[in-house]
């Protein structure tokens, strides 16, 4: 009898097919009513959840026999690690493995607010460009980049703008050895940037961060780039500050009540828009899914884990 295993997320077929070959796979449906839990919850041993959705504390209580879960994702900001441990439930992440392609996607969102990518390619597809020259574009090149969260993707960020010139300083808790500037105030980072990249983990330490007062030292030609959560956000503070044109502009992977995207975002052209796609290709959620499998075969097996977070 394999290990029963419950499913939150969807994954690559490639990865489904080994969870499904090594594991007995449940989903849970919407209406999971006590009927399901009384079927199926006694025996549930392993949860896999994405990192954007993690796993609600009141559900991991309902599964008695839960010891592990196992989030495709490096992000564990939806999971109360204190009650994890308190339920001896271990979690594990995926980290490294989409660090690369996170950071890819900050500089194409910065490239989008700046240079204006989506509008002029609307432009050439609309068949506009005989008759008329799209409206100029900002230089993204050769500026202040304030970095909030000089982790794994953050130092990646900075990797690749040190290619754009300009300067590169950041914040976070503590100064870490890297060859840019630290500012202890998150304010004074911003104040002293151009642009703002958010790649700090979200928690209820850095929960609506980026505040008015933040977006306001960023000023009218700073422009924000979020490719961690949409938590950190003051989300409101930040339509407003762009309706309001006392921000430049913003580059979004994330927002606070995903997949809604504030509408006043959808037509203001110095924003640039995704839908959290920082890991989304081919071969980041192969070994996101791989990374993910590993941990939870090593778990079974009673060797040490990849990539603990608990
Ligand atoms: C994905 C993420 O949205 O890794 C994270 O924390 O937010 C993204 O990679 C998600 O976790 C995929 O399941």
């Amino acid at each position: 009898m394999s290990v029963k295993l419950l499913q939150l997320c969807p994954v690559l077929p490639a990865t489904q097919t080994v969870l499904d070959a090594n594991y007995t796979v449940l989903r849970m449906p919407s209406a999971a009513g006590d009927e399901w839990f009384a079927e199926h919850a006694g025996d549930i041993e392993a949860v896999v959840t994405g990192g954007h959705l993690g796993i609600e504390t009141s559900l991991a209580e309902r599964l008695p026999k839960l010891r592990i879960v196992a989030i495709n994702g490096v992000g564990y900001d939806r999971i109360d690690l204190d009650a994890m441990r308190r339920l001896d439930v271990r979690v594990t992440n995926t980290p490294d493995v989409l660090t690369d392609d996170v950071a890819d996607l900050a500089i194409a969102l910065m490239l989008n607010a700046m240079r204006g990518l989506p509008a002029v390619e609307r432009h050439v597809r609309e068949g506009r460009w005989p008759a008329a020259q799209p409206a100029l574009t900002r230089r993204a090149s050769g500026l202040r980049y304030g970095i909030v969260g000089m982790g794994r993707i953050g130092q990646a960020i900075a990797q690749r703008l040190s290619g754009f010139g300009g300067s590169i300083a950041y914040t976070g808790p503590s100064r870490k050895a890297v060859p840019y500037d630290y500012h202890a105030d998150l304010r004074s980072l911003a104040a002293a940037s151009d642009v703002l990249f958010l790649a700090s983990p979200a928690s209820a330490a850095t929960r609506g961060i980026i505040d008015r007062g933040v977006l306001d030292a960023l000023g009218p030609q700073g422009v924000l780039v979020n490719i961690a959560r949409g938590s950190i956000v003051d989300e409101p503070a930040l339509v407003d500050a762009l309706v309001e044109r006392r921000l430049g502009g913003a580059g979004l992977d994330v927002f606070e009540n995903e997949p809604h995207v504030p509408a006043a975002l959808l037509d203001l052209p110095h924003v640039a828009l995704a839908p959290h796609v920082g890991s989304a290709t081919v071969e980041t959620r192969h070994a996101m899914g791989q990374l993910m499998l590993d941990n939870l075969e090593r778990f079974f097996a009673g060797e040490a884990l990849l990539t603990p977070v608990v």
